[in-house]
C-alpha cells in the first residue's frame, strides 16, 4: 500500500473514532441510567434540565432521576403523631418507641412492605422541651440491627445513637439525656454500620420538636395540622408490585426515585384557612436535592434553619435543601380567597397542594421582626484549626482520602474549645456532585462559602450543609460532650460506603 494511501486511511479512521465517541458522550449524558444497572459509570450522570441554585449563582445538582407524577388522585396529607409519653413530671418525660416492619398502603394494588417506628412507615413526633430530662427506651423488633440516631441533638456521644451503639434483634437501649438547646425542629433515623440508606429508604425517619420560652412566647403559626405542618420529603421508587426493592435500585452514588413521598403521602394536598401557615422542611431523601418553591412564584419567609431560629425571618423565592438539612418556612395566605388553591413545588414537580378553604376575617400580623439573638459573626475568618476533604463517588468515596474505620480516631478535638474547620469538596475528574456535610453533637456556624460572606438563610444553627464541587466552607465548632462523634456525607449510600470519619471530644 502506498503511503499517502495508508495516512488518508489513518486520518479517515481517526476522524471517525472522534465522531463515533462525541456521539457515544452526548448520548451518555442525556439519558437517564437503567434502575437496575449498579455499574459506577451512573457516577457524574447529572440531569441538566434539574437545576439548584449555589449561593453564588452557579447551578448545580446531584438529581439523576426525573420526579414524574402520575397520580390523578390527590390524598391528603398524612400527620405523623405526636408521641405520648409514658410518664412524665414537671422535669423528666419517658418514652418508648417500637422500631418494627410492616405494610403500608402508599397507592393502589399491593401494600408496600416497610419499616417504621410505632408503625408501619416513619414514626411519630418527639416533643421535647429546652432543660427537661429526656428517657427513651427503643426497642428492635426488626430482624437486622439498628441503632436510634438523635440528629442535630447536642447530646453525649454515648446516647448518639451512631455505628457505635447497634440495637440488635429483639434489643432494647434505653437513653437518658438533658435537653440542652433552642427550640428547632430536629430529626431521627437510624445509624447502623452499612445499613443506613436500606433502613432509613424502608422508612425509619421521625421528626423532634424542641420547644423552648423563646418558641412559645413567638408570634408564630404553631397550632400542629392546622397551620403548622411537619413536612418530610422523600422520593421512592415502586416496582411493578408496589415494592421498594432497595437492593436492586440501590445507586453507589445515591439512590433516587421517581415517585415523591410528602409524610408517605403520594400527591397530597393540605386544607388551610386564608392565614400564615408554617411547614416544617425536612429532606429524609437518601439522596435527592430539592429546591422549592411556590407555584404563584411569590416569595416566602425562612424562619428557621437545622438547628433553630434564623434571627430574623428571610425572604426567599427558592430554597435548596440537602439530604438531611430542614428549614421552617413561613407561607403567607392572607391575600387569598376561598377556594385559591397554591403548590409547594421541587424545579417543576409538584410537591404539596395547599388549598385555601376558609376565609378569616381577622387581620393577619406580619411576622415577628426578632426570632433569635444569634452572634452575628458570620464574616469572621480565620487560619482552619482543622481541614477536612471530601472527595471521590461511588464506591471511592473518602474523607481525608480515608475510609471509615470505627478502630481509628480520625480527629480530636476538646470540649468548651471553639474551631475553626475549613471543609473541602475536591472537584475530581468526573465534575464532582454536591456532598452534604453532616456533623454530630454539635450545631455549628457557617462562617465562610468559597470566600464568600453566608447566605443569609444560613446565618444560624445549621448541622449539615452544601458541599458544592469544588467549594471550600469555612465552619465554626464547639462540643460541649465529652466522647465520639461521626462526621459524614448524608448521601445515604455514600455514608455507607465509607464516607465518614469520627472525632474524639476529651
Ligand atoms: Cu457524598
Amino acid at each position: 500500500m502506498k503511503k499517502n494511501t495508508l495516512i488518508t486511511l489513518l486520518i479517515v479512521s481517526l476522524i471517525l473514532l472522534i465522531v463515533v465517541s462525541i456521539t457515544l458522550i452526548l448520548t451518555y449524558n442525556k439519558t437517564n441510567f437503567s434502575l437496575n444497572d449498579d455499574n459506577e459509570e451512573q457516577i457524574g450522570m447529572f440531569n441538566n434540565e434539574t437545576n439548584s441554585m449555589m449561593g453564588n449563582g452557579q447551578m448545580e445538582s446531584n438529581n439523576s432521576i426525573d420526579i414524574i407524577n402520575n397520580s390523578q388522585v390527590q390524598n391528603k396529607l398524612k400527620l405523623p403523631q405526636l408521641l405520648e409519653s409514658d410518664q412524665e413530671t414537671s422535669t423528666d418525660v419517658f418514652y418508648t418507641i417500637t422500631t418494627q416492619s410492616g405494610t403500608t398502603a402508599f397507592k393502589d394494588g399491593s401494600l408496600t412492605e416497610t419499616y417504621g417506628y410505632n408503625g408501619s412507615y416513619l414514626g411519630p413526633i418527639i416533643r421535647i422541651h429546652k432543660g427537661q430530662n429526656v428517657h427513651l427506651t427503643t426497642i428492635n423488633k426488626l430482624k437486622e440491627n439498628t441503632s436510634f440516631h438523635w440528629h442535630g441533638l447536642k447530646i453525649p456521644s454515648n446516647v448518639d445513637g451512631g455505628p457505635h451503639s447497634p440495637i440488635k434483634p429483639n434489643g432494647t437501649a434505653t437513653v437518658d439525656f438533658t435537653v440542652m438547646q433552642e427550640a428547632a425542629t430536629l430529626w431521627f433515623h437510624p445509624h447502623p454500620e452499612g445499613r443506613t440508606g436500606e433502613q432509613v429508604y424502608n422508612g425509619l425517619a421521625g421528626l423532634i420538636y424542641v420547644e423552648d420560652e423563646n418558641s412559645d412566647s413567638l408570634d408564630l403559626p404553631k397550632d400542629y395540622g392546622m397551620n403548622d405542618f411537619p413536612i418530610i420529603v422523600q422520593d421512592r421508587f415502586f416496582d411493578e408490585d408496589n415494592q421498594f426493592n432497595y437492593q436492586d435500585i440501590r445507586n453507589v452514588d445515591g439512590t433516587q426515585g421517581d415517585t415523591l413521598l410528602v409524610n408517605g403521602t403520594i400527591n397530597p394536598y393540605i386544607e388551610v384557612k386564608n392565614e400564615q401557615i408554617r411547614l416544617r422542611l425536612v429532606n429524609g431523601s437518601n439522596a435527592r436535592n430539592y429546591q422549592f418553591n411556590l407555584s404563584s412564584k411569590e416569595k416566602f419567609y425562612q424562619i428557621a434553619s437545622d438547628g433553630g431560629f434564623l434571627n430574623e425571618p428571610v425572604q426567599m423565592d427558592t430554597l435548596q435543601l440537602v439530604p438531611g438539612e430542614r428549614a421552617e418556612i413561613v407561607v403567607d395566605l392572607s391575600d387569598y380567597k376561598n377556594g385559591t388553591i397554591v403548590q409547594l413545588m421541587d424545579g417543576n414537580a409538584e410537591v404539596l397542594s395547599i388549598k385555601v378553604v376558609e376565609e378569616i376575617n381577622s387581620e393577619v400580623g406580619s411576622l415577628p421582626k426578632t426570632l433569635n439573638a444569634i452572634s452575628n459573626d458570620f464574616d469572621k475568618v480565620s487560619v482552619p484549626d482543622k481541614k477536612i476533604t471530601f472527595s471521590g463517588m461511588g464506591n471511592m468515596v473518602a474523607i481525608n482520602g480515608k475510609q471509615f474505620d470505627m478502630d481509628r480516631m480520625d480527629l480530636q478535638a476538646k470540649t468548651g474549645t471553639t474551631e475553626i474547620w475549613e471543609i473541602n469538596n475536591l472537584n475530581d475528574m468526573m465534575g464532582g456532585m454536591i456532598h452534604p456535610f453532616h456533623l454530630h453533637g454539635v450545631q455549628f456556624k457557617v462562617l465562610d462559602r468559597n470566600g464568600k460572606i453566608t447566605p443569609a438563610n444560613e446565618q444560624g444553627w445549621k448541622d449539615t450543609i452544601a458541599l458544592y464541587p469544588g467549594e471550600k466552607v469555612q465552619i465554626e465548632v464547639e462540643f460541649s460532650k465529652k466522647g465520639i462523634f461521626m462526621y459524614h456525607c448524608h448521601i445515604l449510600e455514600h455514608e455507607d460506603n465509607g464516607m465518614m470519619g469520627q472525632i474524639i471530644v476529651e
